[in-house]
């Protein structure tokens, strides 16, 4: 089994990221996670993923921060779905599908997952405030957008039920990690997952 890898760099005015990751961790590639977007809350949720995805991630990224988080928190999410897809590959020898419950205390987030190359993300998170942290809440379902555009994934996430932001924010990323985890499972086969036979 080859190991499911990528690493891409992607550079604008506003931001500069390198981002690699690594789908398939094991005895002998052992999951590392090292996130630096200069937004702590981004990074706590980018950790999480991975962590929850069962996925190595390495992620830095210089953006404009002077200027707010909206351009470092879409692109580094830019950035992981584009490179998400490329580790992926081709959509063959996989569950396709995925979805997952995750609580966090008093929060409830499910997050339901199809990799079928056509982009689609529904978000209700039930955030309140303004912010967690240095992350603005309103970035959070953007976040999840920008991801699921550039991965080529159908997403559902929903907040079921929460008090506390950060806890909800947490479940819905922890909730995506699983479900993603699932759909990229190995099958052991080498088929399509589509009656189309293609995705
Ligand atoms: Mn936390």
């Amino acid at each position: 089994m080859t190991e499911r890898h990528a690493t891409i760099e992607r550079r604008t005015n506003e931001t500069q990221i390198r981002v690699s990751i690594t789908l398939d961790v094991s005895p002998e590639a052992p999951q590392t996670i090292n996130v630096k977007t200069g937004i702590g809350f981004l990074d706590h949720m980018l950790h999480a993923l991975a962590k929850h995805g069962g996925m190595s991630l390495e992620l830095e990224c210089t953006g404009d921060l002077w200027i707010d988080d909206h351009h470092t928190a879409e692109d580094c999410a830019i950035a992981l779905g584009q490179v998400f897809r490329k580790a992926l590959g081709e959509i063959r020898g996989v569950r396709r599908f995925g979805h997952a419950y995750a609580p966090l205390d008093e929060a409830l987030a499910r997050a339901v997952v199809d990799l079928s190359s056509r982009p689609y993300c529904h978000t209700d998170l039930k955030l309140v405030r303004e912010k967690i942290g240095d992350l603005s809440c309103e970035m959070i379902p953007h976040v999840f957008q920008s991801f699921a555009t550039e991965a080529g994934i159908t997403l559902h996430v929903d907040v079921l039920h929460g008090a506390n932001d950060h806890h909800k924010a947490e479940a819905s990323f922890k909730a995506t990690a699983l479900a993603l985890k699932t759909a990229i499972a190995r099958t052991g086969g080498n088929d399509v997952p589509s009656t189309k036979g293609v995705l």
